[in-house]
């Protein structure tokens, strides 16, 4: 019989050299499988005297169980340097766009709405939205905007193709709509706020086709003109940052709210500069009035029950306000460049407990 030593040397030495799995499982039915080396010896012994058997036969059994053990030591060694590797290969960075050195930015436009949310939801008022595409009925009638009005003709909304009942469907041109479907589906008291897309047939240094705005609503029994005026100038401090920023209610006319105002905020113009919150110079910033009582019985909330307040914004305007952006167009260009300077960190979220700015 050959040497045992030399045999069990050769196999864990062969066994320690194996660099895969396979190569492992090779080497083991090499030696001790059915007609392994091992295997072989070992149906050899019944050929011996007994002796000799009982002799070689413990040997063997030193032999099968050296080989087994490093093969067995050196399949979990090769088995956790695959699973490493795998592991380093698959690897996910799922902190990729939580990483402030990453160049995604919050568009201001975004983080306008964020800010004026908190500070209206901070009132107590709930978040609403709706379609951006709205019928007549929800744009202009229930809003108490005759046929005859200029802002239903065709150079002013964008009206969608003719349908077999020979209505046509538009793009909102306000986010009132919104409000009217808000009146028409909730009992009162509603408090709500709209921000969204609306949609105009404009298109000039101070018009885009696409604009975003803000519209707010209440209704409720004794709800009245002071209340409005409490709550659009407490807007306008926590907007502007500015707790004695000057705000002026000056008269003025829209079709669904009757008696109408224009808010406007004290400001500074000297020297090209513009300063909000002092100086004698007025800033005009936001419409708003008691809701038109043919509005309210249009959407079937009794007129002589319930009165209300709304008002509207526009995003960009406020947003150019108090960022300082010379130019409303440069909102829709895209340009990386200009996101990275007047975009806002991700997830700094506006709260009036922190500070609505980062
Ligand atoms: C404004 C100005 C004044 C307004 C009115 C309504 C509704 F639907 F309740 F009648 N929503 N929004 C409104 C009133 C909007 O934007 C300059």
């Amino acid at each position: 019989m050959e040497n045992l030593d030399d045999l069990q040397n050769e196999l864990v030495a062969a066994v320690n050299a194996a660099a895969t799995l396979g190569a492992i499982e090779e080497i083991r039915i090499s030696a001790l499988g059915r007609k392994g080396r091992v295997t072989s010896l070992m149906k050899g012994l019944g050929a011996l005297a007994p002796d000799e058997r009982r002799a070689a036969g413990q040997s063997l059994n030193v032999v099968k169980s050296v080989v087994t053990d490093a093969l067995e030591s050196r399949r979990d060694a090769l088995s956790e340097a695959e699973l490493d590797a795998a592991l380093a290969r698959d690897r996910v960075d799922i902190t990729l766009t939580a990483r402030p050195e990453n160049e995604g930015r919050l568009h201001p436009i975004s983080q306008t709405i964020d800010e004026i949310i908190a500070i209206f939801g901070e009132m107590g008022f709930a978040l609403a939205e709706g379609p951006d595409i709205e019928d007549d009925f929800h744009n202009f009638t229930a809003l108490n905007i005759p046929p005859e009005h200029p802002a239903r003709q065709m150079h002013d909304t964008f009206y969608l193709p003719e349908q077999p009942d020979g209505t046509r469907k538009l793009l909102r041109t306000h986010t009132s709509s919104v409000q009217i479907r808000t009146m028409q589906n909730c009992e009162p008291p509603l408090r709500i706020i709209v921000p969204g897309r609306a949609f105009r047939c404009d298109s000039d240094m101070t018009h885009t086709p696409m604009f975003h705005q803000v519209e707010g609503l209440i209704v409720d029994k004794t709800v009245h003109m002071g209340h409005l005026k409490g709550c659009l100038i407490e807007f306008c401090r926590a907007y502007f940052e500015t707790p004695n920023v000057p705000v002026r209610f000056r008269p003025s006319f829209f079709p669904f709210t009757e008696p109408s105002a224009e808010v406007d905020i004290g400001c500074s113009r000297s020297g090209g500069t513009l300063k909000i919150g002092e100086g004698d110079d007025w800033l005009e910033i936001l419409g708003c009035g008691m809701v038109h009582p043919k509005v309210l019985d249009a959407c079937g909330i009794d007129s002589t029950e319930y009165q209300g307040f709304a008002f509207g914004m526009g995003i960009e305007r406020i947003a150019m306000l108090k960022y300082g952006m010379p130019d409303l167009r440069t909102f829709f260009d895209a340009d990386m460049p200009w996101l990275r300077h007047y975009g806002f960190a991700p997830l700094e979220v506006a709260t009036l407990l922190r500070g609505l700015t980062p």
